[in-house]
């Protein structure tokens, strides 16, 4: 039988046709808001109960945290705890614009720091469906397709790496809530690379990993940690860049030290080549 690791992924991957099926239909917002006060639609609900269900069935997964849920869901024995973002950028649903599914695995329990991170993945619903996951130190890339036989996933590059040369640039954040020093960075990068932003994060970090360059939400005046979750968004996306051969930062350190304290804590995400992210960690000092 396939390690309990293996078959987290294998979950999520299996997952993944079904949650892109169920998006049509599910444009509507819910009544309740998530427990960061956001808006969900039906979408992330339904993604969210399938990835609870087939996370929390496999032997050797203790516990099943979601973004979209108050409390981490216990599953009383097992080694691995498994925090999602279920449908990472879902107001892009009403746009049609990509998303996608962040999975995050970890040693400990959830909250943890992301250097308990034993894998981290994001299946992107784009034009293709694809599964990025970062495992032992090396990133992949699969298309997942749906066949006759069942959910295939087809790796497509074995080793993901950051290009050298950096290409595109994506801040989140209004410009009037950037903090001086931040925009003193992005006015830098302007005349530098190109502007990449699509407002679901996956989406965005997948250009930076193809073509180079960086990503970030920063702290800004009104919300001095961001925006972006730790445990389902900042860790993982952290891990999987840092595995790419770039680097990760909170404005002062790899967002992969950061010590959480609590289950939806916000934390200032920046990711991108490593040059980069020196530049903006030496212009935030
Ligand atoms: P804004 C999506 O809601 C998300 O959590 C990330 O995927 C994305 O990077 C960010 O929020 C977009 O936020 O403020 O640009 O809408």
């Amino acid at each position: 039988m396939r390690d309990a690791v293996s078959r987290i992924v294998d979950a999520v991957a299996e997952t993944a046709p079904e949650v892109r099926a169920g998006l049509t239909g599910r444009r509507e917002y819910e009544t309740d808001e998530n427990p960061s006060g956001e808006q969900m639609l039906a979408a992330d609900l339904h993604a969210d109960q399938l990835l609870e269900e087939r996370l929390l069935a496999i032997d050797g997964v203790a516990s099943y945290a979601s973004e979209e849920r108050e409390d981490v869901v216990e599953s009383g024995q097992g080694d691995f705890h498994v925090a999602c973002d279920p449908l990472d950028g879902s107001s892009n649903l009403k746009s049609n614009n990509v998303m996608g599914t962040i999975v995050a695995v970890y040693d400990e329990p959830i909250p943890a720091p992301g250097s308990a991170l034993v894998a981290s993945g994001y299946v992107l619903y784009g034009p293709i469906t694809t599964f990025v996951l970062a495992r032992e130190g090396t990133v992949t890339e699969s298309v997942v397709e749906e066949t006759d036989d069942g959910v295939e996933r087809r790796v497509v590059d074995e080793d993901v790496t950051i290009p050298d040369d950096p290409v595109v640039y994506g801040f989140g954040g209004r410009v009037p809530d950037w903090h001086e020093d931040f925009e003193a960075f992005v006015r830098e990068i302007e005349d530098e690379l190109k502007l990449r932003y699509g407002g679901a994060m996956i989406g965005d970090v997948s250009q930076v990993i193809e073509y180079g360059g960086i990503f970030a939400y920063p702290s800004l005046t009104s919300a001095e940690n961001g925006k972006l979750r730790l445990q389902f968004e900042g860790n993982p996306i952290a891990h999987i860049v840092e595995c790419a051969g770039g680097r990760s930062s909170d404005g002062e350190q790899s967002l992969l030290e950061v010590e959480p304290d609590e289950l939806h804590q916000r934390v200032p995400v920046h990711v991108g080549n490593t040059e980069l992210i020196e530049r903006l960690e030496a212009a935030l000092a």
